[in-house]
């Protein structure tokens, strides 16, 4: 590692890095004949597949990840549809993971396609981050011919922000000390765990933008978003003392839910449960992972709360597999006349996980 030589001030240098359009990036890279053309990765029309991964040129059409793949057919009818290669993506990312780390032993893959990496240590008077991302980038693209989008800043939340902004082949900095001025006028959802349903409910008592959401107080947080409160006020001032945390590694992926109501009632038992394994079959499908092992928790009205798992020879990605094991679980489980209260469904063992450890998630929990 190099040293630093006279630093003038105590900051982080934080790089995130996001392949741009990664799924149909590799297979125009792989294919010269679909490159510069709409290009749709996904399930199939017939399986009512969703669009995993759209091109930027088929983005045009108003095409998004997650879009049924019969409605972005509608939407640019002579796209072209490709099948998802996993174990190509699997391989890129490895490869990239590597030359990330070439640069600095600190890197925190997040999925697949996007990874943080603390390069604190490798800024010098003559060499400051920015160029080191750049060099970053046109290794990237001389090496694997793929283009990633890179944003530049003193802290995690900030760099994730500013490496969307710029897609594809961005490149954002975000210079220590105008953090504010970068991140008030930006709309609230574009920050860490601000999703629909809370951009929705900030924006109907008049919060658009992380300028006026910044405006309120600790208590204000506090009561609104309880314990990750605090985390959110920081955040709107850019400030995030979040390390890049080279050991996080998911292990496995789930999803539970609370009943509105206890019941024993099989249909809807088996439609949440059914519900259940479609969120796990997203999270798994958007992190290229598959998994051996099923499980089913449930939670009885009396709080007796256990689980059931059945451990497959195959791996499984897709929410059909995940259904098909998890209802079967819960078949045992109905007609003995108890009612639940809670019910969740995960998927763990990841065999490529435990080989390698480079697929990792963070998710801001609590919202
Ligand atoms: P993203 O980074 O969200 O999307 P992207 O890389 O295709 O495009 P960009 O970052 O330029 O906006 O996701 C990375 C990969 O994860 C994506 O190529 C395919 C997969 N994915 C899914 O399978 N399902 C999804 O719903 C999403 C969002 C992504
Ligand atoms: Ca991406």
């Amino acid at each position: 590692m190099k040293t630093r030589v006279g630093k003038p001030q105590e900051y982080k240098a934080i790089i995130h890095a996001d392949f741009d359009a990664f799924y149909t990036s590799v297979e125009q890279r792989d294919d010269p004949y679909i490159a510069g053309k709409p290009v749709l990765v996904g399930g199939s029309v017939e399986g009512r597949g969703v669009v995993a991964s759209a091109s930027y040129e088929a983005r045009k059409f108003g095409i998004r990840s997650a879009m049924p793949m019969s409605r972005a057919l509608r939407l640019c009818p002579h796209a072209i549809r490709r099948t998802s290669r996993f174990d190509v993506y699997r391989q890129v990312s490895r490869q990239v993971l590597n030359i990330f780390r070439e640069i600095t032993p600190l890197v925190e893959p997040l999925s697949l396609d996007e990874a943080y990496l603390d390069v604190t240590d490798q800024e010098t008077r003559t060499y400051a981050p920015p160029f080191i991302a750049r060099d970053l980038k046109r290794r990237i693209e001389s090496e694997v011919d793929l283009t990633i989008s890179v944003g530049v800043a003193t802290s995690k939340s900030v760099a994730k922000i500013a490496s969307d902004l710029e897609k594809p082949n961005g490149l954002t900095v975000v210079r220590p000390g105008s953090e504010s001025r970068f991140l008030f006028p930006l709309p609230v959802e574009r920050l860490w765990g601000i999703g629909p349903k809370t951009r929705q409910k900030l924006n109907s008592i008049g919060i658009e933008t992380i300028g006026e959401l910044s405006k309120y107080r600790e208590d204000w947080f506090s009561k609104n978003f309880g314990s990750n409160g605090e985390l959110l006020r920081l955040m709107c001032q850019g400030i995030d003392d979040r390390p890049v945390n080279v050991a996080r590694i998911r292990k496995s992926y789930s999803s539970e839910t609370t009943l509105t109501e206890d019941t024993d009632d099989p249909g809807t038992l088996r439609e949440i449960v059914s519900r259940l394994s479609q969120d796990v079959g997203r999270s798994l499908i958007s992190n290229g992972m598959s998994g051996k092992t099923v499980r089913l928790k449930l939670r009885s009205s009396d709080f007796i709360t256990y689980t059931r798992q059945k451990t497959l020879t195959e791996s499984v990605q897709l929410s059909s597999e995940i259904a098909e094991v998890a209802l079967d679980l819960l078949k045992r489980e109905l007609g003995v006349g108890e009612k639940f209260r809670l019910l969740g469904v995960g998927v763990s063992r990841f065999d490529l996980l435990e080989n390698d450890g480079d697929v990792i998630q963070f998710r801001l929990s609590g919202f």
